[in-house]
C-alpha cells in the first residue's frame, strides 16, 4: 500500500497518525508530496481530487478523503482504533465531529484570510471564528474523558490543534482551557505524534 501525505496538511496528518498507532507503518509505504503545487500530477494521474492523503491499497483502489482513509486503515489493524465498548465508541465519535468540524473550520480560514482584504466576507469569518471557539470549548469538555487513550477522534483532535498551532496561533485555544492543554502537551509526546507534527 501506499499513503500519499504532506507534511503539515492536517488531513494527511489524521491519516498517517492513523496509520502508525494502529502499527500498520510495516505495510504501507509513506510518501511525501511536499511541495504540493509541484507533485499533483501522481495525485490526478490516479483520480480526481489532487489532495492529501491518498490511499492505494493492496488491491489497487485509490481511496481520498481523511475519514475514510482512517476508517479503512483502523478496519484492516482489527479496529485497535475503536473502543469496543458502545458507550466508549460513542464519545470517540463525538470527538471526532468536533475535531472534523474544527480542521474544518481553520482549514477554511486559512483559505479565506489569504484573499485580497476588500473580498474577504466579513460575516463569514465572523461566524468560521465562532464556531472555532466553540469547537475548542467542546473539545476542552470532551477530553477529560479519554486519559491516555487513543482512538480514531483523539488522532483527529491532535491534527486539528496542532494545525491551529501553526497556523492560527493568535487563537490562544489554550486560554481558559486548561484540561485541552495538559491532554495536548502530554499526548504530543507519544512517537507517532512527534513523527507527523507540522513542521514550522
Ligand atoms: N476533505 C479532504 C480534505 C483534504 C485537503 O483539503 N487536503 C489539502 C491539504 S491540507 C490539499 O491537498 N489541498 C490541495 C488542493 O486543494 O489543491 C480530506 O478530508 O481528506
Amino acid at each position: 500500500m501506499k499513503l500519499y501525505f504532506s507534511q503539515n496538511s492536517p488531513y494527511a496528518r489524521r491519516a498517517r497518525l492513523t496509520l502508525h498507532e494502529a502499527g500498520l507503518q510495516y505495510r504501507v509505504v509513506e510518501e511525501d508530496l511536499t511541495p504540493r503545487i509541484e507533485n499533483d500530477t501522481v495525485l490526478f494521474a490516479n483520480g480526481p481530487g489532487g489532495k492529501v492523503p491518498a490511499l492505494i491499497t493492496e488491491t489497487g483502489a485509490f481511496i481520498v478523503e481523511s475519514l475514510l482513509i482512517c476508517r479503512y486503515l483502523d478496519d484492516l489493524s482489527g479496529n485497535k482504533l475503536t473502543p469496543s465498548q458502545r458507550g466508549d465508541r460513542d464519545k470517540a465519535i463525538q470527538l471526532e465531529g468536533t475535531a472534523s468540524v474544527l480542521m474544518d473550520t481553520l482549514y477554511f480560514r486559512t483559505h479565506e484570510g489569504r484573499r485580497d482584504a476588500s473580498k474577504q466576507v466579513t460575516t463569514i469569518k465572523g461566524k468560521d471564528v465562532k464556531i472555532t471557539m466553540a469547537a475548542y470549548d467542546a473539545l476542552n469538555n470532551q477530553i477529560i474523558s479519554f486519559c491516555d487513550t487513543i482512538n480514531l477522534g483523539i488522532i483527529a483532535a491532535v491534527s486539528a490543534l496542532g494545525y491551529a498551532d501553526w497556523r492560527h496561533p493568535t487563537d490562544n485555544w489554550r486560554d481558559g482551557r486548561p484540561a485541552l492543554a495538559d491532554w495536548f502537551e502530554k499526548i504530543s509526546e507519544r512517537p507517532a505524534m512527534q513523527l507527523t507534527a507540522p513542521v514550522v
